[in-house]
């Protein structure tokens, strides 16, 4: 890690998904004991509480939007504290809320970064891509479209958040463990050119090969977002989010990409989104996503003095 201070933000919403319930992650990630987790691996926790924002109205699309109005409001509201926090030299952990929160939360990221002239690398850990938009979404939630937005395709208020023009460039972004692409978002994935493994990838080359090539050209210095959609892991032992796919990385697998994040000891900021303590089995996927998180931050089975090359 290279920040020491963790900024724990909490951000309780579910405006941007299909299900609620999303807007409960934040407490069982404390109740899962994500505090002492990051304690156990000798980072110091700062938890700021939770932020406040509008309820879910709980309406159809609008525009091809639902509830833009309170995901905008969430969005600015997050975007400030993680700079706040970036600002104050701390490592922004946020604890979602659904993933819609990625624009505000990698937003101001990314824009910190290229105030200092810093390079970015961001990781989305999802089974989803999250780059739909108002024309080409099945759906109308905002949670599927954070990368689009963030990339520049989406409503102007997000796009332009806390700076003129797009956050981030495609070529800064490395998906992991995608499994699940709406028919038109796949063409626009295609047409932009986003850096994906796909679960297909994982299984023919196998995490490590697919961790070395999306860590590949990691310049020094490089600012790393984890972005973790928490529906990365697979629903046998993470049901606990709205939507599911089969056929994720096996427990393992997921270690070992935290893991090989770790040892880049370059991780400054992170996202835990898309818990639904509503659809878990006795917290049990936030406990999951604790194990996780707490690999991310350099859990290692045994003393290891570097990384073994190839
Ligand atoms: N792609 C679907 C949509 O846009 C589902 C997105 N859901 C997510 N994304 N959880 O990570 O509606
Ligand atoms: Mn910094
Ligand atoms: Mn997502
Ligand atoms: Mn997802």
């Amino acid at each position: 890690m290279t920040e020491k201070v963790a900024a724990l933000i909490g951000a309780p919403t579910d405006v941007g998904a299909g299900a609620r319930g999303a807007s409960m992650g934040p407490e069982a990630l404390r109740v899962a004991g994500l505090a002492r987790a990051l304690a156990r691996q000798g980072v110091q926790v700062e938890d700021t509480g939770n932020l406040a924002g509008p309820g879910n109205p709980w309406q159809p699309p609008l525009d091809g939007y639902r509830h833009l109005p309170e995901v905008l409001h969430w969005n600015r509201t997050l975007f400030d504290a993680v700079t706040a926090q970036l600002q104050a030299g701390r490592m922004p952990v946020m604890l979602g809320g659904d993933h819609c929160l990625g624009v505000g939360s990698v937003g101001a990221v990314a824009r910190h970064c290229s105030r200092a002239g810093r390079p970015l690398r961001v990781f989305w850990l999802d089974a989803h891509t999250d780059f739909n938009t108002a024309h080409l979404t099945p759906s109308g939630n905002v949670h599927g479209m954070p990368v689009a937005c963030l990339c520049g395709f989406g409503p102007d208020e997000l796009v332009n958040l806390g700076g003129a023009g797009p956050a981030l460039r495609a070529r800064d972004l490395r998906m992991i463990g995608i499994r699940s692409v709406d028919r038109q978002e796949r063409l626009f994935v295609h047409e932009q050119g986003l850096d994906v493994y796909d679960m297909r990838m994982i299984d023919e080359i196998g995490m490590r090969a697919v961790m070395q090539a999306a860590l590949a050209d990691l310049p020094e210095n490089t600012h790393i977002h984890v972005s973790f959609d928490v529906d990365f892991l697979d629903p046998s032992y993470a049901p606990g989010v709205g939507t599911t796919v089969q056929g994720g990385p096996t427990w393992r697998e997921a270690q070992l990409c935290m893991e090989m994040l770790a040892d880049t000891g370059q991780v400054a900021s992170l996202d835990i989104v898309e818990l639904n303590p509503a659809l878990d089995v006795r917290n049990g996927t936030a406990e999951a996503a604790v194990q996780m998180v707490e690999s991310l931050f350099g859990k290692s089975t045994l003393v290891r003095e570097k990384a073994p090359k190839t």
